[in-house]
């Protein structure tokens, strides 16, 4: 059977070995008998750069290299904690990074696919955040130091905006209705699937004929989209502690 799964918002971390574990099965029993594999960003709770050689970011390597060796094509988006994933990343791993928005032919049917962030255009203070750390000087500037000094940096950063975070509403935090339209009107789709904010579902507007997905998180579960001709089922897949 011909299907194509769209996975994001994993926030790998070495601290959360029960969803490394789940991302490791899914992997080498499910991935592996698809016809391609999209990553739509945040796959790390935070990435510092292509030169983590550590055994957790070989490990995770090595789970791309393994699938894209038996000829499984990887796709993947940054998310808003994995922009720092590379042209060496891509090459280690034989995944192809695409850009922020990606126009994919799914059995027949165009759809968009991001990581959703951009969407959320009233998050002002996160888009200008954004903007930031998207600066190329900026970003050699943080690889040039030594990996604990990033890791230092990043965890300082984190806590310093997490009540920045904690006051936004959820609105704020949600897409912009129009800035959806928008995006779709600019690829010429009807179809849309991205990430980010962590609320699954299939969004259908009948007056548009218009479709959303949204892909779920890997906090307490592991959620899969898995695409079949003109068939859309957002799954979950169970933690082992
Ligand atoms: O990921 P999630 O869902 O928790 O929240 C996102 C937005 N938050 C982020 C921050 C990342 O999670 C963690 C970033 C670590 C920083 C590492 C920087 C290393 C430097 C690299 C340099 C190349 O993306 C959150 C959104 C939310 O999604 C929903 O959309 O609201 O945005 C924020 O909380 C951002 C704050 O609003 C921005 C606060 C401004 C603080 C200014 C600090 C300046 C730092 C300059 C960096 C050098
Ligand atoms: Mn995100």
């Amino acid at each position: 059977m011909q299907k194509t799964l769209f996975i994001s918002d994993l926030h790998l971390t070495p601290t959360r070995p029960d969803i490394t574990d789940c991302f490791m099965r899914f992997m080498q029993n499910e991935a592996i008998e698809c016809d391609a594999l999209y990553v739509l960003g945040d796959l790390f709770d935070f990435w510092i750069g292509d030169d983590d050689d550590s055994p957790f970011a070989r490990q995770i390597k090595q789970a791309f290299k393994h699938l894209t060796d038996q000829g499984i094509p990887c796709y993947f988006t940054c998310g808003n904690r994995d922009f720092l994933v590379g042209k060496r990343f891509a090459k280690q791993t034989g995944i192809t990074l695409l850009p922020d928005e990606h126009v994919v032919d799914l059995y027949g049917r165009r759809a968009v696919v991001l990581h959703g962030d951009t969407l959320c255009t009233q998050d002002e203070r996160y888009l200008e955040f954004r903007a930031k750390v998207h600066q190329p000087w900026l970003q050699r500037l943080f690889k040039c130091l030594p990996m604990f000094v990033r890791r230092k940096l990043v965890a300082r950063i984190q806590s310093d905006i997490r009540q920045d975070k904690q006051q936004k509403s959820m609105d704020i935090m949600d897409v912009t209705p129009s800035e959806v339209v928008n995006v779709m009107h600019r690829h010429q789709v009807d179809l849309m699937i991205h990430g980010h904010t962590h609320r699954p579902n299939i969004h259908q507007n009948t007056d548009s004929s218009q479709t959303r997905i949204v892909l779920g998180d890997w906090f307490e579960q592991g959620s899969v989209l898995i695409v079949k001709h003109n068939d859309f089922q957002l799954e979950q897949r169970e933690f082992f502690h």
